[in-house]
C-alpha cells in the first residue's frame, strides 16, 4: 500500500487552463522502485492447461492518477495503467476506468484553450488552425461508440513469452465518442491530388523506446483506407471532456483498429505525398502478412516473416462475471454475463461452453450500440453437480469471424483473441 500511495504522489498540476499554452511534465516523480518496469518474481499461468485462467488483469499496485479511478499499475515511465475487470461488465467504460497507454516520457499534464490550436497542415491548398470552440461549433457534430483496445492487449498470454508490457485483458475499453468526422476537416483543407497518407501528432514528447529516433509519437493513415470514413477527431468522451489521460483536448478515434492509431492530445494532423516511415509506421506497431498475423519464432530468425502495418481488431469475447474467484452453488441458477466486440463489423454471436468446449449454447446479446462497441451478452446456467467446470466463450462477428483455441504468436504480441477460458467451482447447496 506505500507503494500504491507513494506512486500517486507525484507532482502534477493538472488544470484544464492555466497560464502555459501547454504544461508538460517532464519527469515522473515516482518512486526509484518504479522507474523501470517492475522485475522480480511473477507468476505466469498457464493458458495451455485445460481452462483455468486465475489473472484476468495483469499484476500490479492500484495506482490513482488524476481524473483517474484506482487502476492497475502495469508500467510507470511511460504510464500504463489497465482496467480491473469488474468495470466490462457494462458495454460502456466509465472515463475515469479507462485504461492509459503512452510511449514518450514528457505528457501534456494542461492545456490551456485559449492558446490550444489543432493545425491541419502539409500536401494541401488551405492549411487551417482551428480553436476547439472552431470544431465545436463549426463542424457538423458526429457520435459513435467504439472500442478502444490496445495492440498489446492481453500480450502476457503468449507463449514463448514477448517482450514489451505485459497486459492482462484491461487494455480495452468501450466510449461514445463525440466529435467531427475527419473527412469534413481534410475536405475544408483542400488536399492536394498526389497526397498518400495523413498523419497525426499529439503534444507529448520526450525519449520513446530504442531504435525510435524522433522524440515524438505519430501515426498515419493511407487516405484511401476506408475507415478514413468512420474516423472521428473527439473532443467528448461518453458525454464529457476526455481526462488527460486519455487525450484532452481532441483524440483521434479510428473504430475498428487498434488503438495504436487513435493518436491523444491530437495537435497537428499532416497530409503526407510520400508515406510515412517514421519508427512507429516503419518498425513498431507491424504485424506479420499471414492470415491470423501469426509466426512462429523460428521463422522470425530466419528472417521470413513479412509485416504489414497493424489494422483492424480481430473478434474477441470475454466472461466478466462471475469471475471464478468463488464456489457457485449448484442447482440454482447463475447469470454468466460479458462482453463482445470486433473491428470487422458487429458481434452476431456469443456462444458459451461449460464444458471446456465440448457442448455450446447460444448467449442472448445485450442492446446494439452500433457495430464498433462493445456488445453485451448473458446466458443463464444451471450447473447440476458439484466439481469444477471449463467455462469458455467465443463470439462471431458480421463478416463471420469467429474465435478459435488456437494460440495467436507474434514477436510484438498483437491480435490475441483465442477463445478465453475460466475455471468455475461448483459447490452443493446447503
Ligand atoms: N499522443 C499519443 N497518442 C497515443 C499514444 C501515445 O503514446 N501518444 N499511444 C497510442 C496507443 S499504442 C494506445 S494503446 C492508446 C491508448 O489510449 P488510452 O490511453 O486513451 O487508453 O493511445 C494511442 N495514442
Ligand atoms: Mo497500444
Amino acid at each position: 500500500m506505500t507503494i500504491a500511495r507513494e506512486v500517486s504522489r507525484r507532482s502534477f498540476l493538472w488544470t484544464l487552463g492555466g497560464s502555459g499554452a501547454i504544461g508538460l511534465v517532464d519527469k515522473w516523480d515516482a518512486l526509484d522502485a518504479f522507474a523501470q518496469e517492475p522485475s522480480g518474481p511473477r507468476h505466469v499461468p498457464d493458458f495451455t492447461g485445460p481452462g483455468a485462467n486465475p489473472y484476468w488483469n495483469s499484476v500490479g499496485p492500484l495506482v490513482t492518477e488524476p481524473q483517474k479511478s484506482p487502476l492497475i499499475l502495469l508500467t510507470d515511465r511511460p504510464v500504463q495503467l489497465e482496467t480491473p475487470r469488474h468495470y466490462f461488465l457494462n458495454a460502456f467504460t466509465p472515463n475515469d476506468a479507462f485504461y492509459v497507454r503512452w510511449h514518450l516520457e514528457t505528457l501534456p499534464n494542461s492545456v490551456d484553450l485559449k492558446e490550444w490550436r489543432l493545425r491541419i497542415k502539409g500536401n494541401l491548398g488551405k492549411p487551417l488552425t482551428l480553436t476547439l470552440d472552431n470544431l465545436v461549433t463549426k463542424f457538423k457534430a458526429s457520435s459513435t461508440a467504439a472500442v478502444n483496445q490496445c495492440s498489446g492487449n492481453s500480450r502476457s498470454r503468449l507463449q514463448p513469452r514477448v517482450p514489451g508490457g505485459q497486459w492482462g485483458n484491461g487494455a480495452m475499453g468501450n466510449a461514445l465518442w463525440t466529435g467531427v468526422k475527419l473527412r469534413e476537416i481534410l475536405d475544408a483543407a483542400d488536399l492536394k491530388s498526389d497526397s498518400v497518407q495523413v498523419q497525426f501528432e499529439g503534444l507529448d514528447r520526450g525519449k520513446g523506446p530504442e531504435g525510435s529516433a524522433s522524440n515524438r509519437f505519430m501515426k498515419s493513415l493511407d487516405l484511401t483506407d476506408p475507415v478514413l470514413d468512420e474516423t472521428l477527431v473527439a473532443y467528448s468522451m461518453n458525454g464529457e471532456p476526455l481526462p488527460m489521460l486519455n487525450g484532452f483536448p481532441v483524440r483521434l478515434v479510428v473504430p475498428g483498429y487498434f488503438a495504436t492509431y487513435w493518436v491523444k492530445s491530437l495537435s497537428w494532423i499532416r497530409v503526407l505525398d510520400k508515406p510515412d516511415d517514421n519508427f512507429w509506421m516503419k518498425t513498431a506497431y507491424r504485424i506479420p502478412d499471414t492470415p491470423g498475423g501469426s509466426t512462429t519464432p523460428d521463422d522470425v530468425k530466419a528472417g521470413k516473416v513479412k509485416t504489414v502495418p497493424i489494422a483492424k481488431m480481430p473478434v474477441r469475447s470475454f466472461l466478466i462475471s462471475p469471475d471464478g474467484s468463488t464456489k457457485i452453488p449448484s442447482g440454482l441458477p447463475v447469470r454468466l454475463r460479458g462482453i463482445a466486440f470486433s473491428g470487422y463489423g458487429g458481434i452476431t454471436r456469443v456462444e458459451v461452453s461449460v464444458d471446456d468446449g465440448a457442448g455450446w449454447r447460444t448467449a442472448h446479446l445485450g442492446g446494439d450500440e452500433g457495430k464498433f462497441s462493445f456488445r453485451t451478452w448473458e446466458l443463464s446456467w444451471i450447473p447440476q453437480r458439484p466439481g469444477t467446470y471449463g467455462v469458455a466463450v467465443r463470439a462471431t462477428d458480421g463478416e463471420g469471424h469467429t474465435q478459435k483455441d488456437e494460440m495467436v504468436w507474434n514477436p510484438g504480441g498483437y491480435l490475441w483473441n483465442r477463445i478465453e477460458r475460466q475455471e468455475m467451482m461448483v459447490g452443493a447447496a446447503d
